[in-house]
């Protein structure tokens, strides 16, 4: 079976884009796939070091895992940081990757802002400890928003260099596999994982500004629907969703030049599991004072029961902290397989 990997910072309250770009497609490959899902703590001291409430955050964001549907005995669930390989080989990757590389994310110019020399070096080098969470367990999939494509294109460049920076040792160590890139076939240690970005709601946007992401550290929480808001708050944000005066278009390329009606029916989409063109089937034409009441019944009844799923676990800390460090002691196995054929290929004497 390929492997899947992806994580979730405990930043703060996930919102209906983490769970349409993230945890509906975890939940989904469930069946087709192993996958490990991780709550990545040491990424969440890039952007903000001191938190009020790491660890509790930490169980909130595995409670809506577990709620969601993520089988944590089928599949691995834990938190990054116990499982230290994680940023022993991204340290590795960060004499692999370049300067300029990190430069380039368009993720850090945004987070670090206008005094760029005043950024933590973690947060420069976040996409770096991504690839090493990614390539520890040589995951050929990565299920994310489309915010994250840019991280996932660098992986594949770090685990490219990799290859062929060491590609003497992995072929002497006997260590490399076969692997398609482009017309060639290379023989290589790390896989050139496959970003899995697909579906209506990869880049869910703001309500307030259809073109902007919806985001955990939007000031306006009027700009995201909480996967803990109640029924009367969805319902209310849905309502003061910003739209235009028209009505929806009776074809689903009358949705281009409409960032914000595109949203809601992209939502509408992921929500159902319907193509947008069979949104645009049931409601093109109609006011928005129509489809905005059914959107709002719909998410409700989508997203209530996980919230309610979320709060009994989280009402057992204990129950949590069980489901992390079995997660995390599986995870070491396979991360330890892992680095231990770094340690060889780089040549960092070990036992
Ligand atoms: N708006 C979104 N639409 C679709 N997918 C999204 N994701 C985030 N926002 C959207 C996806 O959620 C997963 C987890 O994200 P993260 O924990 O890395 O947090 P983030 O991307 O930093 O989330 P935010 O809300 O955007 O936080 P801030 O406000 O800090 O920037 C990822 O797969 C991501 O693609």
């Amino acid at each position: 079976k390929p492997l899947v990997f992806s994580g979730v910072q405990p930043t703060g309250n996930l919102h209906l884009g983490n769970y349409l770009g993230a945890l509906q497609k975890f939940v989904a490959l469930q069946d087709s796939h192993d996958c490990i899902y991780c709550v990545v703590d040491l990424h969440s001291i890039t952007a903000q070091l001191v938190h009020d409430d790491l660890a509790g955050q930490t169980r909130a964001i595995t409670a809506a895992f577990l709620a969601s549907g993520i089988d944590p005995k089928k599949h691995i669930v834990f938190n990054q940081s116990r499982v230290p390989q994680h940023a022993e080989l991204a340290w590795v990757f960060n004499c692999v990757a370049r300067i300029g590389w990190m430069n380039r994310m368009t993720q850090f110019k945004d987070k670090a802002g206008k005094d760029r020399e005043n950024a933590s070096l973690g947060l420069l080098a976040y996409p770096s400890l991504m690839a090493a969470d990614i390539l520890v367990y040589r995951a050929t999939h990565v299920p994310v928003g489309d915010d994250q494509k840019q991280h996932l294109e660098l992986t594949r460049d770090i685990a490219t260099k990799f290859n062929n920076d060491f590609s003497k040792r992995i072929a002497e160590r006997g260590l490399g596999v076969e692997m398609a890139m482009g017309e060639e076939t290379v023989n290589g240690f790390f896989p050139l994982t496959e970003p899995l970005i697909e579906g209506p709601a990869t880049r869910v946007m703001s309500l307030r500004d259809g073109t902007k992401k919806m985001s955990k550290s939007d000031p306006s929480d009027l700009s995201r629907i909480n996967l803990t808001d109640d029924a009367d708050a969805i319902a209310k944000k849905i309502k003061k969703a910003k739209t235009d005066p028209e009505p929806l278009p009776s074809d689903v390329d009358g949705l281009a030049a409409r960032p914000e009606a595109e949203n809601l029916v992209g939502i509408y989409a992921a929500l159902s599991g319907m193509s947008r063109a069979a949104v645009i089937g049931d409601f093109g034409g109609k006011q928005f004072s129509v489809f905005k009441p059914a959107l709002a019944e719909l998410a409700v009844d989508k997203l209530a029961p996980i919230s309610a799923e979320m709060r009994r676990i989280s009402a057992d800390p204990g129950f949590v902290d069980g489901v992390l460090r079995d997660g995390g002691e599986r995870a070491g196995v396979l991360a330890e397989q892992t680095m231990k054929s770094v340690r060889a290929i780089v040549g960092l004497l070990g036992d």
